[in-house]
């Protein structure tokens, strides 16, 4: 009998590209069929054909309370009453970016927008017009959105231009992007004694969520720190994975860096769709209706997503909620790399606070380079052996893992028992 996943996602197919709204969500990476979604509770979900499973995705980390939480269920509703939508500020945005000052205080001005890649693209443009200058630069394996100028990879030589990494961006736009490798301070030297007066800013994600989970060397980001205030290039931290997850202030609390600007997304939506950019005032300043760096959205600040952030960072504000998480997080790491140990199997994992990396790598990587030499076939070996016992990981094996608050001590047993059976598979 087809099941109702497979009817869905043959007919998905034929009126949206690859039966997907996202990529990553097509399993090509891992092989096999996506699986359709109909229902989330806390830390689990259920398919169209009514299989459960432990969710650690949690929508790329925005679920961090766990799925549909009463509190911010009934917040959404109760908002919602209200209209969805004015075009026209409210006193919620206020609150948000209260809220978003008091957590990361270099957030001295932000504004809200409906993606992590509006708020990326609009950090950048704001950066330049601020500097005056067109360069700006990158690190190999981050993900910062897909804005054009972002989609770039790295070029020749280390100071040859970007070229594009995707079709449809223009090699003119590529050019201004400098990419280098993550965790290579003497890169960063050289390419600062080169062009460092040039250089609009550098965007980093300050723990590594895109190529799948990538530590930073606290050196390697102090001397980023201080090589952008040298030359005045503006260093933004991009804290749409890592904001309020990895640390109640972010990845810029936990290495204690101050970043000029920093984006948001994913957490401070709780689900639904909000982004946000902010930093030193002087640099906001260049925003229109203030200055002239143009930046706008029909749906920025929407008061019904920015309900649901609002009550998911009241909720992540609670007493030790985020040692809880990383200790809950730590538990599953310790736990699949002593289940790996027993069967042989070529593993490793880490986390940081509440997101985690799995490699079947003897280490944990530090690098693009290093992670693409991990076993990507016992990855998706390992991917689809979990899937099948009730366990939802990302299908990829260059990307993080997340857990949430809902996620109990059950969860973690039933996962390793999963993981045990899964290596033992290998
Ligand atoms: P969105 O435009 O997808 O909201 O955010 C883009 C973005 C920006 N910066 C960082 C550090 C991010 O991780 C992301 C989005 N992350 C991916 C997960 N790898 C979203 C999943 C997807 O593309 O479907």
């Amino acid at each position: 009998m087809t099941s109702i996943n497979q009817t869905l996602f043959e007919q998905s197919q034929r009126l949206i590209p690859g039966g997907v709204n996202s990529p990553v969500r097509a399993f090509r990476s891992v092989g096999g069929t996506p699986v359709f979604f109909k229902k989330g509770l806390g830390s689990r979900l259920w398919d169209v054909d009514g299989k459960e499973y432990i969710d650690y995705i949690n929508s790329w980390g925005p679920m961090i309370v766990g799925h549909a939480h009463p509190e911010v269920i009934q917040a959404v509703q109760a908002a919602a009453e209200n209209s969805l939508s004015f075009g026209a500020p409210t006193g919620l945005e206020l609150e948000m970016a209260q809220l978003i000052n008091k957590l990361m205080p270099s957030m001295e001005q932000v504004r809200l927008n409906s993606s992590g890649t509006e708020a990326t693209m609009s950090a950048i443009r704001t950066a330049r017009g601020f500097t005056g200058r067109d360069k700006i630069v990158k690190f190999e394996g981050c993900y910062h959105g897909h804005s054009d100028g972002l989609l770039v990879k790295a070029g020749s030589g280390l100071l040859t231009f970007g070229e594009p990494d995707s079709g449809g961006v223009p090699a003119s736009v590529a050019a201004h992007t400098l990419t280098l490798e993550y965790n290579n301070s003497q890169a960063l030297e050289d390419l600062f004694a080169q062009v460092g007066d040039e250089i609009a800013c550098v965007i980093i994600e300050p723990v590594v969520g895109n190529m799948n989970l990538i530590v930073p060397h606290q050196a390697f980001l102090q001397t980023l720190r201080a090589l952008c205030t040298k030359h005045g290039a503006v260093l933004i931290f991009d804290e749409v994975m890592t904001g309020f997850r990895v640390h109640l202030g972010g990845a810029q609390a936990l290495y204690n860096i101050k970043p000029d600007m920093t984006t948001l997304g994913k957490v401070i939506g709780g689900g639904l769709p909000v982004g946000a950019f902010g930093g030193r005032k002087d640099i906001m300043q260049c925003l229109a209706p203030v200055g002239k760096v143009y930046q706008a959205g029909t749906l920025s600040g929407n008061p019904i997503a920015v309900t649901a952030g609002l009550k998911t960072l009241q909720l992540i504000q609670a007493p030790n909620f985020h040692s809880k998480l990383a200790a809950q997080t730590a538990k599953l790491v310790e736990g699949l790399k002593a289940a790996a140990a027993d069967t042989g199997v070529i593993f490793n994992a880490q986390n940081v606070g509440g997101m985690f990396g799995l490699y079947f790598s003897q280490h944990c990587p530090s690098s693009y380079h290093e992670i693409m030499q991990s076993n990507k076939e016992h990855f998706n070996h390992f991917f689809h052996s979990m899937l099948d016992s009730g366990v939802y990981l990302g299908p990829s094996a260059f990307e993080a893992g997340f857990v949430s608050a809902a996620h109990t001590d059950e969860d973690i047993a039933l996962t390793l028992a999963a993981a045990r059976k899964a290596f033992a598979s290998l």
